[in-house]
């Protein structure tokens, strides 16, 4: 199992969202739900900013709301991409497949179990500085891969551009429709829209399917993403986007692909099976 490390540390740390809140240090070997921890009690929290929201679950226990863990549920798809998860049968409530995070509860996630979202990676090469075009095409083994990143306006990190599937959203209408919001801000001018003609139809080729290593994650709520690819071979179409941050994200800009970047959650994961189906360095 992949140990996740951006929502669990071996010592005491606050939540990202919630400073106040501390997740308890869950060393590498009590990861593991298998792993005996008698008197593990993590501090169990909900934040505020999901309670009564359209888009969140009522809280367990709620009259009326009685999830179907592993099932699509009504709109809710509470399966999970990484098979079927356990729910603990005391608190009624499922377990994180990656094991403790050293936080129960929802912390700022809408759902319990599995929430979904897509990330769509729009990529082209880099293009050859102004002046140097006349020089003959970039030769395969010095062309640089380039993709689409966002800056995340709630931990100033950047991202691949991705967000939650409303409930019976098909993921490649998410991928679109993501991308649109906070890499061209279409909220702003839904006239924008037309700039990518159908560029980003048809969902992409999926890299990646699962588990998302995602800072909000907690014992019982976490991220799951279907990461998918887009490139513009000669770089006019998407290549030549007017990029605009929009919604979450703050700043938009073309990144060269590269192991060295800092990413949000596990996003490098997915930027890594990019390079390698593209056949590029790592
Ligand atoms: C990550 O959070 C996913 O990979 C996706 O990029 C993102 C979705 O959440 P929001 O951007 O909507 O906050 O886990
Ligand atoms: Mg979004
Ligand atoms: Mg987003």
């Amino acid at each position: 199992m992949q140990l996740h490390h951006k929502c669990r540390a071996g010592v005491a740390t606050p939540y990202s969202r919630a400073p106040a809140v501390l997740r308890v240090g869950v060393p590498d070997d009590a990861v593991p739900w298998s792993a005996a921890w008698a008197d593990y009690a993590p501090r169990d929290y909900t934040d505020p900013c999901v309670e009564g929201r359209p888009w969140a679950d009522p809280a367990l226990g709620a009259p009326g709301f009685a999830p179907a863990w592993n099932a699509l549920d009504g709109g809710v798809d509470r399966r999970s991409h990484e098979g079927e998860y356990a729910v603990d049968a005391a608190a009624g409530r499922p377990l994180n497949p990656r094991g403790r995070t050293g936080l129960a509860g929802r912390g700022v996630l809408g759902r319990w179990g599995p929430n979904h979202a897509a990330d769509p990676i729009v990529t082209r090469w880099r293009p050859a500085p102004l002046g140097a075009q006349g020089e003959g095409a970039q030769g395969a083994a010095t062309r640089v891969l380039q993709f689409v990143a966002i800056r995340r306006r709630d931990s100033g990190e950047w991202a691949l551009p991705g967000g939650m599937v409303d409930p019976g959203e098909a993921v490649s209408a998410t991928l679109r429709r993501e991308f649109l919001e906070e890499a061209l801000n279409v909220l702003r001018d839904p006239a924008r829209e037309r700039l990518v003609g159908d560029f980003l139809s048809g969902g992409g080729e999926v890299v990646y399917r699962g588990y998302v290593d995602d800072p909000r994650n907690t014992d019982n709520a976490w991220m799951e993403t279907v990461a998918s690819h887009f490139h513009d071979e000669r770089g006019d179409s998407a290549g030549a986007l007017p990029l605009e941050a929009g919604d979450d994200a703050v700043g938009v800009r073309w990144m060269d692909l590269s192991a060295d970047l800092k990413l949000y959650a596990s996003h490098s994961l997915f930027l890594r099976a990019v390079a390698e189906k593209m056949g590029v360095p790592w």
